[in-house]
Parts: C-alpha cells; structure tokens; sequence
C-alpha cells in the first residue's frame, strides 16, 4: 500500500488488486493528523498528489475532472442556488467551483481535519482564493453533527468525502441522509461522491438504496475522474419539484468548463448496462 519504493511511485489499491498509480519526483511529506494518514507528493506529470489514508484525493492537474461534475450539474439543475452546504472537501476545489455561480450568496464548507485544509493551503493551487471570498464561511468540524445542529437551509448540500468505508461511513447512512433531506429547502439539491462504479458496486447499491427511501427522487451517473479508479459514480436525492435532467444552458455558458458538458448533460447519465440494472434493482 502506498509509495512503491522500487517503481518511485505512489499506488493506491482497490479491492481485487487493482491500483492505480502515480509516478513521483519528490516525497513532500507524510504525518499521522488527528483523523487520518496525509500524504504529499510531487508527480511526474500531473502536479501534486494528496493522499488520505492510502486513499488518492486529488492531483492538481486533473481535479476538474472530479470538482466539475461534482458541483456543476447540481448547481445548474437548481433555478436559484444561493445557500450552498458543502461536507468534507478541505482541499477548497468543491468550494471553489461554488462560488464561481453567481446566485451564491453563502457557501459554508464544513471540514472535520483541519491539516488537510492548512497543507492545501500551503501547498497546492486547487483553492484560489475560495477561502478567502467573503461568501464563503469555513467550519473545522463534524459535517454528521453540524447537519444534525443547524438552523440553517439550503437549496444544494454537496458531500466531498471520503470513501464511504472508514470514517466517512457515518455521510452514507440513512440517518444522515434523512438529517440533509430536512435541511434542504422545499426545492433543494443533496450530491455526494459514491465510488468506483466497478470496484465500490455494492457501496454504490446500499447508498442509492438509502438514499431512496428519503429522498423524493434519486438519480446516479458516472464520470470517468482522473486519479481515481473510474468511472467514477455520483448520487443526487431531489426535494421537491427540480428536475435534475434538465440544466440551465444559459448559466452554463459563463462558466467556460473543461470536463463536464452541460450542452451534453444527458451523456452523464450512462452507466454500464450490469450496473444500471443492479440499481434498478435495488
Ligand atoms: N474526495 C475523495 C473522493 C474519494 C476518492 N477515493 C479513492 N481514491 N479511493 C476528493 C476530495 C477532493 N476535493
């Protein structure tokens, strides 16, 4: 698990032995923080690589192509996003491509480790200035219980997290799901992160399999995501009356985005056949 000593490169691996690997010029630094193992390294050919857990989370060149479907396709099928909850995703890439809409009015990043905010901070170009835009408003804290406390709604919560084994586990229960479903405005938007489409199937499963029994509506899609194991699969639970098939191409326009494609949304939604029916069946 971890950096290959002889191939000089860092290998995350899946189940089944699959891995997925990066070349690295320097090893930046390792430290145990008070949640996880974080790990920094400079790659060959794709920037920095941050590490949790053995777990890939970004490289700098290459992130969009997890920030973008993440964040774009939610914020576009909402007619007015102004109140933005996002759970996890110190780095700030999520954050940031928020704040790029301009109906925001307050984004409120909720992150439990504080280092792996500070190192990307100190390292990394992913935030550009995110946290400091004074729409944004940055909690060191538990995303579970911070949902379960608040007063405050929202029209999109968006769920950057870790595996949905581990500590992360708590984001993927019914539990959570119901606490972000009354947190939503009548008309609001839930995503989070879900896995690798061929290796976290079952993880995939159970969560869409909770998440409809909360939510008024659930749709999956997949993207292949650079760093990761793809494709790479995304839930969205709708509340209310918002049609997630449809996104508003004006908006879209001023963005200038690199890897999703609004003008194709409906090409988010393929999954391979033996998945899509697994879920159908759920
Ligand atoms: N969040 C992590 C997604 C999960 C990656 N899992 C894995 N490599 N096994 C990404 C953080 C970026 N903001």
């Amino acid at each position: 698990m971890g950096f290959n000593e002889q191939e000089n490169a860092f290998i995350e691996w899946y189940p089944r032995g699959y891995g997925v690997g990066f070349k690295v010029k320097e090893r930046l630094f390792e430290t145990q923080t008070k949640y996880q193992r974080l790990e920094l390294y400079e790659t060959e050919g794709f920037g920095k690589l941050l590490v949790l857990d053995g777990t890939v989370q970004l490289v700098e060149i290459g992130e969009e192509s997890y920030h973008e479907p993440l964040v774009h396709p939610v914020m576009l099928a909402h007619p007015n996003p102004r109140r933005v909850l996002i759970i996890g995703g110190g780095d700030g890439g999520t954050l940031r491509e928020v704040l790029r809409h301009k109906t925001i009015e307050k984004a409120i990043m909720v992150e439990i480790d504080e280092m792996v905010i500070e190192v990307s901070r100190i390292y990394m170009n992913v935030a550009r200035g995110a946290f400091e835009d004074p729409r944004a408003e940055l909690i060191v804290g538990d995303g579970v219980e911070y949902l379960k406390n608040t007063d405050e709604k929202f029209d999109v919560i968006i769920v950057d997290s870790t595996d949905p084994v581990g500590p992360a586990k708590m984001l993927f229960s019914e539990g959570f799901f119901r606490n972000a479903y009354e947190k939503l405005n009548d008309n609001g938007l839930y995503i989070t992160q879900a896995g690798s489409v061929y290796l976290f199937t079952n993880e995939l499963l159970d969560a869409y399999r909770d998440m409809r029994k909360v939510f008024d509506e659930v749709h999956y899609f997949s993207f292949p995501v650079i760093g990761y194991a793809s494709p790479w699969s995304f839930l969205v639970g709708v509340k209310g009356d918002i049609n997630f098939r449809k996104v508003d191409l004006q908006r879209a326009k001023e963005l200038k985005l690199y890897y999703y494609d609004p003008e194709r949304h409906e090409t988010l939604f393929q999954m391979p056949k033996y998945v899509r029916e697994l879920l159908e069946k759920v």
